[in-house]
């Protein structure tokens, strides 16, 4: 289809053709030559050419791509071309298709000439590969020569990374509260998930006594390691943990190597005012259960209806709110996680 196109819009671009002769070739590149892009960062490139010296009458391209970026948007540009017929992403392939029509030979472009643009996104880390699947640009000479180039195209070179976040350079005690470190895992999330980083956790501590505080947004490090200063908190010892994550149930942690439902009241965690002597609390073997996507406290039909409805609207991405195992993903391994936690369903209160 997209090739009868061409071939019709060649004949209308050259109407006075004189022959047909192939050979020139023609260079495709990418303005920025060489990137990086963050998880989740979205950055415009130029689609480019050089045509040397021939003029540009038509494009039929198809630019592969890896899976590790999507493409938001293309556009043709449309100084360079009277008739865009495609300017979209179809089955992971850009396809660019364009050509001219009714313009005398010397009001076509030639030489560095701006084929269009994409907004790309970051969405799983890696080095992205770019390859053209189509590659048909077809110019004429000035002489009303009909000419097909050989494309070279010039692959840039762009990596998605990670975004990182510092190990925190440990918390400075006031001498006086307690410093309270621990460390988390989140179900079903593997080392290197690429879209659970900065996933902060807000951690209740209940005294013996009854007495609590939330701290909100605790920062983890990539080792999901958090640290804070209990300021407000009286007792140093006996002390029981609830954390909860950002689309988590919370759950309470009471012991050193806790790998279970710790089923009784109070805890026995110690904390000391000397950040030194204060031992890391590994709560890993228990991971935080993900399920509770709106926060309301439990995992229910709500939580699973909003699932659904992304799941309708995009599958891929870092910021998909159903993605419980942080893969960048939505699929089934997500909603298992989700009825998993629907099992428990209310978060652990006491
Ligand atoms: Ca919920
Ligand atoms: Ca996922």
């Amino acid at each position: 289809m997209r090739v009868k196109i061409l071939v019709l819009a060649m004949i209308m671009a050259h109407l006075f053709a004189g022959g047909v002769m192939a050979g020139n070739s023609l260079k495709l590149y990418f303005d920025n030559s060489s990137f990086n892009l963050k998880l989740g960062e979205k950055k415009s490139i130029k689609l480019m050419a050089d045509t040397g010296n021939v003029y540009l009458s038509g494009i039929n391209l198809a630019v592969k791509f890896s899976t590790n970026i999507k493409v938001n948007s293309v556009t043709v540009h449309n100084n360079n071309f009277s008739t865009v017929t495609s300017a979209k992403t179809v089955n992971g392939e850009v396809v660019m298709v364009a050509y001219n029509m009714g313009k005398f030979t010397n009001q076509l472009p030639k030489g560095v000439v701006e084929i269009g643009s994409l907004e790309i996104e970051g969405v799983s880390v890696g080095q992205v590969d770019f390859s053209l699947s189509t590659n048909q640009m077809i110019g004429n000479d000035g002489a009303n020569n009909i000419d097909y180039f050989g494309v070279n195209f010039v692959k840039p070179t762009v990596s998605v990374e990670a975004v990182t976040i510092p190990t925190p350079t440990g918390i400075i005690g006031n001498g006086k509260d307690g410093v309270l470190k621990f460390k988390v895992a989140f179900a079903g999330v593997t080392n290197g998930a690429a879209c659970a980083v900065n996933w902060p956790v807000d951690v209740m501590v209940l005294e013996n006594n009854g007495n609590s505080k939330t701290y909100s947004g605790i920062d983890l490090n990539n080792e999901r390691e958090g640290q804070m200063l209990l300021t407000g908190i009286n007792s140093k010892n006996n002390l029981a943990v609830f954390i909860k994550g950002p689309k988590h149930v919370q759950v309470k942690y009471a012991e050193n190597n806790q790998n279970n439902f710790y089923n009784k009241p109070g805890g026995n965690i110690i904390v000391d005012s000397n950040p030194e002597n204060t031992v890391v609390y590994n709560f890993t073997g228990y991971p935080l259960m993900a399920g509770d996507i709106n926060r309301d406290g439990v995992v229910d039909g709500v939580d699973f209806s909003i699932v659904k409805s992304e799941v309708n609207k995009r599958t891929e991405g870092n910021d998909l709110a159903s993605d419980l195992n942080g893969n960048c993903k939505l699929e089934s391994q997500d909603l298992s996680l989700l009825m998993l936690a629907m099992k428990d369903k209310q978060e652990q209160l006491y």
